[in-house]
Parts: structure tokens; sequence; C-alpha cells
């Protein structure tokens, strides 16, 4: 575990400075159209008042405020230890930590057919997803931690019901078909929704992103290569298909949020550049990648209203059923105390693995010092 910690962190610190870099010479970029070139210095750790060209910036002209939103809007990152309003770390905090949960939630509905998939290289595959996404749990809940909340207390938050994981971890995975349909539909949002926040204006999370899309990325093809395989197997085998495009296509067209009248968050989470696109803008997106993919497996969306828009350039679509959407999302969906219930679980039977460590940690420690005092005592 502890190496694994340590591959983990290692990983971070180059993905940290391959951040760093780009965001110098991103700034780089912008000083010189903005015909002012700090030196290198201050753009490493850029405090309030160094973030803006200096004429501009004396306190007196400028709230911290002002200047927050001045950097945001010339696309300069916020890195943990700039200052931030309280309500930028909170929202943050709250998507950070959602996003988060949703992947390790996520794990769930794939990881009950681990044991079921019908081959080998199947489980091979849908074993590294599942650990992928894992992963994605671990880097983003980093990723809040700079924030200053706790992995414990989100952890906390999650198992008491008060935060949210994403709706549509809440269905229940009924046939092999829904392997390949989480893939396609579910991490083919997931990417649509997280390309952006490679942008997004907090240093950590949007670097954290970079991997993560890589990764969903390939999930993306390995469901749609599961679907592939079945649209030319047998009857019964195309059926299922079927079957499983029509019960996960709305559910993953909900998982988008609210549409945008309807979405409190979007206006100043846009404004912050933590969201670069409303959720109306990328539900559209989705439904237009979709409804020319599902041709390829000669396939149907459960949907009447879909047809093509000439004018606009985007496909019409029907009514969405938002009172399920918010029903699931108030704990009522068909899965969502079963997912609890299981996290919960897993996680009171993995308090002795993490005792051990923690005593193991300890042990190691000690008697590093320990061994330093006796090289001390000698010296
Ligand atoms: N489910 O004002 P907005 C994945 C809540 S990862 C549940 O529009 P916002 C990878 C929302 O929290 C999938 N609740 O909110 C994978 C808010 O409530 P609050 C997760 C939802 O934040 C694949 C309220 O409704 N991805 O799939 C949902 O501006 C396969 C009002 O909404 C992310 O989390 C929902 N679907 O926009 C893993 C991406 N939608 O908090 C395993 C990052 C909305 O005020 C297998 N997050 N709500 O009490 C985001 O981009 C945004 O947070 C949105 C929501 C777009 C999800």
């Amino acid at each position: 575990m502890w190496r694994l910690k340590g591959e983990y962190f290692s990983k971070m610190v180059a993905l940290n400075q391959m951040g760093r870099e780009m965001f110098y010479k991103e700034s780089v970029v912008l000083f010189k159209k903005a015909g002012n070139l700090p030196g290198k210095a201050s753009f490493i750790s850029p405090s309030p008042h160094t973030m803006l060209a200096p004429e501009k910036a004396t306190a007196a002209t400028h709230s911290l405020a002002d200047q927050f939103q001045a950097k945001i809007d010339a696309d300069i990152r916020i890195e943990p230890k700039d200052w931030m309003p309280d309500s930028y770390r909170k929202t943050l905090i709250r998507q950070i930590s959602q996003h988060a949960h949703s992947e390790i939630v996520g794990m769930l509905p794939e990881g009950n057919w681990i044991t079921r998939a019908p081959s080998l290289r199947r489980k091979q595959i849908l074993l590294a997803k599942v650990q992928d996404e894992g992963g994605h749990g671990l880097y983003l809940y980093a990723a809040a931690e700079t924030l200053g909340i706790s992995r414990d207390e989100m952890i906390q938050e999650l198992h008491s019901g008060k935060a949210k994981y994403s709706s549509i971890f809440n269905y229940p995975t009924l046939s092999w078909a829904d392997m390949g349909s989480i893939g396609w539909l579910v991490d083919g949002a997931a990417i649509l929704n997280q390309i952006p926040i490679c942008r997004c204006s907090y240093g950590p999370y949007a670097r954290a992103m970079v991997r993560v899309c890589k990764e969903e990325s390939f999930h993306q093809r390995q469901g749609f290569e599961i679907l592939l395989t079945l649209s030319k197997g047998s009857p019964e085998q195309r059926e299922m298909l079927q079957e499983s495009i029509n019960r996960w296509y709305w559910p993953a067209v909900m998982m988008f949020g609210p549409s945008d009248d309807a979405s409190p968050n979007s206006e100043q989470s846009m404004r912050w550049k933590i969201k670069r696109f409303s959720n109306d803008e990328l539900r559209q997106r989705f439904v237009d990648m979709i409804a020319e993919q599902v041709k390829i497996l000669g396939m149907t969306l459960p949907d009447p209203a879909l047809r093509w828009n000439e004018e606009r350039g985007h496909y019409d679509f029907g009514e969405i059923n938002w009172e399920e959407f918010w029903e699931v999302v108030k704990g009522n969906g068909p899965c969502n105390r079963e997912r609890l219930r299981t996290r919960v679980q897993a996680y009171d039977d993995g308090a002795w693995v993490r005792e051990a460590a923690m005593a193991y940690a300890e042990k190691k420690a000690k008697r590093k010092l320990e061994g330093a005092e006796a090289v001390a005592k000698v010296a």
C-alpha cells in the first residue's frame, strides 16, 4: 500500500511539475499579449499582489476579490496557496469531492461483473478499468485536500448521505451488455464533461483531470468494442444490446445535471471558470455524438423525438424525465441504498488494513528516528 502511495505521489509530483511548466508557458503568452512580461519568479507562486501587471496591482485600486477575478479572467490558474474567496473554495470542495465519490461509487456497478465477464481477456480489461476509476477517485480526493478538507471528512459526508455522487451509479447492471453501455455512454458523458475541466481555473483539479480524461477515453472505446462485438453476434446478443442501450441512454443524458435554467451553481461556476460550458451545452454535444455512433452499432436510441435539425446543426431530442432525476439525486433511485451500504461495509471491512498500515508506518518512522539518534550519539 505504501509503495503504491509512493508511486502515486511521485506521479502527482510529475503531473504538478508538468502543470507548473504549462502554467508558466501559458502565462508568458498571456503577459506577452498584454505587453508586460514580469520575471519567471513571479509566476512560480503568484501572490494576489504579483498576479497583475504592477501598475494595475496596487492594493488601493483593487480588492483581493477583484484581483482574484482578474486573474481568472486572464486564464491564470489558482493554486492552493493563493488567496481565494471562501465561496470559491467551498464550491470546489463540493464539486471535486462529489466527483471523487462518483468515481469510487462508480466502481460498484461494474465491479459486480468482474467474476461474470465472459472470458479471461474481458475479466482482465474490466478489472483494469475498475482499478482506474479507483485511481481517479484518489487523485480527486488529493486535489480536494489541497483546499483544506481531509479525506476522512469527505468520506464521512459520503457515508452519512450528506454528500452527493453522480445519479448514474444508482442504476443496476443487469446484463453483460451493461458493461459496454457504461463504457460507451457513461464514460462517454464523463469525457465530454471532464475535458473542459482540464482548463478549470483551479490548478490541482485541472491537472488531475488530464490523466483522468486519457483513461476515460480508453474506457469509452473498450465499452464500444464490447457493444460492437455483441452487435455482430446472435439475435439474443443483439436483443441484449438493444435492451441495455434502452435502459442506460436516458440516465446518461441526465448525468450532465439539471437544465441551465434549473442549475443554481452554473452561473457562478462559469464566471469562476470552474465550468467552461453549461449543462445543456454539454448534453447537446453528447446527444449529437451518441446519435451518430449508435448507427455503427445498427441499434436505436429510445427517443422517438430524436432527429437532426438542419437549421440548428444539432439533433433535437425528447423531454427529459426530471422527476426521475431528482428522485435519484434525493436518494430514491433503484440502487441508492444498496450502493451506500456496500461502500460503508467495504470501508468498515478495510479498517484493519488501514490500522495495520498506520502501525507499520509508525514502527518504521520510530526505527528511523532511533537509528538517527544512535548515529548522532556516535558522532
Ligand atoms: N447526479 O447547479 P448544478 C464518471 C446536483 S464521473 C447527482 O448544475 P453543478 C466516471 C448538483 O451537485 C461522473 N447530483 O450543479 C466514471 C447540485 O447539488 P448541490 C461524475 C447532480 O455542480 C465512469 C444540484 O444537482 N462527474 O462518470 C447531478 O454546477 C464510469 C444542482 O446542479 C462529475 O462529477 C448528477 N448527475 O453541476 C466512473 C464531473 N447533476 O451540490 C465509473 C464534475 C447535478 O448544489 C464508471 N462535476 N447534480 O447540492 C460537474 O461537472 C458538475 O458538478 C455537474 C453539476 C455538471 C455534475
